[in-house]
């Protein structure tokens, strides 16, 4: 069935140095012309080149023509027997002609509202011409352009240009897949750089005419990356321009193509009327990770695909600790970790858990997961607390100095661990090899003296996976006295055994603060007292635990709440004391007022071997933010106009934090004023964020009528900001609404399903309101079923990641299940399915 496993790779019996490219760009007939350097490994191998929808126009060797009998052409490549090369070295010689403006997959050559522009991750270089499209073939790339467009772009540095062509030349041998082109009428906001060694590189932000006035902050995150990655890890700039493009029409989020990363425009464009904090947050982040691929992934790249996470779980890792550099601070782990939990923690729960790196795959798109990236940098987190601070940095010192240049497996990386610090990391190794989250369960004991914490692990079977042996778990623990103050500072404790247990002497028995920081990504299992949790809030000394604790029992509160409880009074009296605190920082208290999210609270009742009811959760999470409301409403009102930011805007991590704050006490306010405050500030906000934010809130309360139509009409000619009013419309309204709304919302003229990034809000809109998609009469199912089935063949990558919003299936009621497993069935008989869509359907169905 065209499976791909990792035990099958073998090398290419190529080298290849050099590549000659040159685009004759025109819409619909592009003529593509390569010349491949070619030298053979050993003797008699066939010449294997992939190549996909290209229309072959020449084929020679040396500067002679090869005969149809020399070669093989198939619809998925062209295979030169052996017969029909020469010995040693040579030069094959191609033209092929592809139609980018037919192109609506968005892999390889497409065009953008007129602007030619690439995707070539993982697998799009073969949708250009026939190439060994494999990441550990890599060569020196020189491009010419052809085309009568204003700006002609590609990898490396620039070479010669006239009137209608241009030559560019990469000196970093690459894989194909960080190959990129761009041509169009485009703008550039401009900078320069100097490296620590004194290169003076060129920045240039490139988008199109009209929103070259929101790429200041762009620039600006470049900077800070390049200063970032000299000073954390060392890593210079090896180009002497950087150019960065943004563009509408993008699958995913970014691309690190060597020296010419390419950005959906969401993550480029920002301006205080347009963007929120948190896209301001997210631009950062992802200039960061794309910039610091240029080490981790460009000069060392990936061997095969199923390496995918030693590119981007580390690259992840280090955009994280950049964000929490330069923006957020601490806070920044507690938003790790609660994205890990609900999305990562999710994918495992469901049939299509898989190791952050698999062992075989259909179509590689599908594994460009929570799992890879954000599971995959925890990895990297772990290593790092286990070696230390210092160690960590000798091992990543080490891992460019030997792989530079080179195309490299997981073990190459966790070589360098081992030759750093002498550990043996077999078992560390299954956290890349096998999947599923480990719950580790925590029973203590006091006697004489001395304190024991006794852990137990187990990890759920995965598909595929039915026995899981112990792994190596680095817990972080603290222990407390009564008085909240640290009787033992934060440990690393390390666990290899199935059950293991470690003890301390201490004068009483201490509270312990247990999995601090959240050192590794396990669910943490004890038997705690409502009492127990309130203390840890009020007194934690880690900030990842205290905020912890309240979640948990804001959690516990719910799931007793979905059951008919009434709110726990224990609960409501933390809050108040919380915001009482005036010491906290309001980004933290922010993160403590927020409830656990709906999709969260079934995947908790799930892990319980309980099944949850989408309606109940709904209305238990409404009822206590009633009550949180009515509880402290003066409290709230007086916080809410004490933390009013003044003056001009600033996307700061400090003004930003009392906007964020400020926001959840409207939110919980709005339960209680009719929305006059939401409406008041809708009414007066000079920013996106409280702008968004007051409407958010109004829809969320069944008021945003109003608000919605002026706010359209005032940003009806910006698509970033049309993104955000077509989600909120379905993710915030009352999920009985919901699916109502999203099928109006996809009669709109204004919803231009081909474009993903509108496709992704109006339909992920709808995914993440939670009892609205999971509507009793199947509604919401059908609604995604159809869609998916109608983008399918227009662009397979989107829609088959969009059907992850189906992973969680089995967690529901036996009529939700089969109502899901239906749609399912449909999607996966569906004819001409793609290989996207068909493998993720029938994994789904397991
Ligand atoms: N390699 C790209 C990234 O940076 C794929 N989106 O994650
Ligand atoms: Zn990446």
């Amino acid at each position: 069935d065209g499976t791909i496993y990792l035990k099958d790779y073998t090398p290419y019996p190529f080298d290849l140095d050099q590549v000659h490219l040159t685009f004759r760009l025109a819409p619909s007939a592009t003529r593509v012309l390569a010349r491949l350097h070619l030298t053979p490994k050993g003797e008699g191998a066939s010449l294997h080149l992939d190549g996909e929808e290209l229309k072959l126009i020449s084929l020679g060797i040396d500067g002679t023509a090869l005969q149809p009998a020399d070669y093989l052409l198939t619809e998925t490549g062209l295979t030169v027997h052996a017969a029909a090369l020469p010995e040693g070295a040579f030069t094959l010689e191609t033209e092929v002609e592809i139609a980018p403006n037919a192109n609506t997959a968005l892999e390889g050559l497409y065009m953008s509202n007129g602007m030619y522009c690439t995707q070539c991750e993982a697998e799009g270089f073969r949708k250009i011409t026939f190439y060994p499209d494999r990441p550990d073939v890599m060569a020196r790339f020189h491009v010419r352009i052809e085309g009568d467009l204003p700006v002609l772009l590609s990898n490396g540095n620039a070479g010669a240009s006239g009137e209608g062509w241009a030559e560019w030349d990469d000196p970093w041998p690459k894989p194909a897949y960080l190959f990129a082109l761009v041509a169009g009428d485009l703008v550039a906001t401009s900078g320069t750089f100097t490296t620590k060694s004194g290169l003076e590189v060129d920045l240039n932000i490139w988008v199109r005419p009209g929103d070259e006035d929101r790429c200041d902050f762009a620039l600006e995150s470049l900077k800070r990356s390049m200063v970032w990655d000299e000073e954390a890890y060392g890593r210079e700039y090896d180009l002497s321009v950087f150019n960065l493009v943004a563009v509408d029409d993008f699958n995913m989020g970014a691309m690190e193509n060597k020296g010419l990363n390419i950005f959906n425009s969401k993550l480029v464009l920002a301006s205080p009327e347009t963007a929120t904090d948190t896209d301001y947050v997210r631009i950062e982040a992802v200039i960061g990770h794309e910039y610091f691929h240029n080490w981790t992934g460009d000069r060392i790249t990936c061997r095969d695909w199923f390496q995918l996470c030693l590119k981007e779980g580390l690259t992840v890792f280090r955009d994280q600790s950049f964000t929490r550099d330069v923006r957020l601070g601490p806070v920044k782990r507690i938003e790790d970790a609660a994205t890990l939990r609900t999305r990562q923690f999710r994918e495992d729960q469901g049939p299509l858990a898989h190791p952050p790196r698999p062992n075989h795959y259909r179509e590689i798109n599908n594994f460009y997961t929570v799992t890879v990236y954000e599971k995959g940098a925890e990895i990297v987190g772990m290593l790092k607390r286990l070696a230390g601070d210092e160690a960590y940095r000798q091992a990543l010192d080490l891992y460019f100095e030997r792989h530079d240049g080179q195309a490299c497996t997981i073990e190459d990386w966790l070589k360098v661990f081992e030759d750093v610090t002498g550990r043996d990391l077999t078992q560390f190794a299954l956290w890349y090899t096998s999947a599923g989250t480990p719950h580790l369960k925590v029973t203590d004991a006091y006697a004489d003296g001395r304190y024991t914490l006794t852990f137990r692990q187990s990890t759920p079977p995965t598909p595929g996976e039915p026995e899981k042996a112990p792994r190596h778990i680095p817990i972080a623990v603290g222990l407390l006295d009564l008085q909240g103050r640290e009787v033992l500072s934060t440990q690393l404790l390390e666990m290899t055994e199935e059950e293991q247990s470690f003890s301390f002497d201490v004068a009483e028995r201490p509270v312990p603060s247990i999995l601090r920081d959240f050192s590794a990504p396990v669910v943490l299992q004890r038997e705690q007292s409502p009492e127990e949790q309130a203390f840890l809030l009020a007194h934690d000394t880690d900030g990842f635990n205290r905020w912890e604790a309240g979640r948990s029992l804001a959690q516990r509160t719910l799931i007793a709440m979905t059951k008919g409880a009434r709110p726990a009074q224990g609960y409501i009296d933390a809050i108040g004391n919380l915001l009482a605190d005036d010491t906290l920082e309001p980004a933290f208290t922010a993160h403590c007022l927020a409830l656990p999210g709906e999709d969260e609270l079934a995947q908790a009742l799930f892990a319980a071997g309980e099944t949850p009811d989408p309606d109940a959760i709904h209305s238990a999470r409404s009822a206590l933010s009633r009550a949180i409301a009515t509880a402290h409403e003066a409290r709230l009102s007086a916080l809410y106009d004490a933390l009013e930011v003044k003056g001009p805007y600033s996307p700061d991590a400090e003004p930003a934090g009392k906007r964020g704050l400020r926001l959840a006490c409207l939110s919980l306010l709005t339960k209680l004023d009719n929305g006059a405050r939401a409406k008041a500030l809708f009414d007066a906000a000079d920013n996106m964020t409280e702008s968004f934010g007051a409407l958010s809130i109004l829809i969320r309360a069944g008021l945003g009528d109003e608000a919605s139509e002026t706010f359209r009409a005032r940003w009806q000619d910006n698509r970033l900001v049309m993104d955000k009013w077509f989600m909120v419309q379905v993710a915030a309204c009352p999920p009985e609404d919901a699916v109502a709304k999203a099928e109006a919302l996809s009669q709109d003229q204004a919803f231009d399903w081909k474009n993903p990034n509108r496709f992704r809000s109006l339909i992920g809109g709808l995914t993440a309101n939670h009892a609205g998609f999971h509507a009793k009469d199947g509604s919401g199912y059908a609604f995604l079923a159809d869609w998916l089935i109608k983008l399918d063949p227009m662009n397979p990558q989107t829609a088959a990641r969009m059907s992850t919003s189906f992973e969680t299936w089995r967690r529901y009621d036996s009529a939700r299940q089969n109502l899901i497993r239906e749609e399912l069935t449909r999607i996966s008989q569906t004819r001409g399915l793609s290989r996207d869509l068909s493998e993720m359907s029938q994994r789904l169905l397991g």
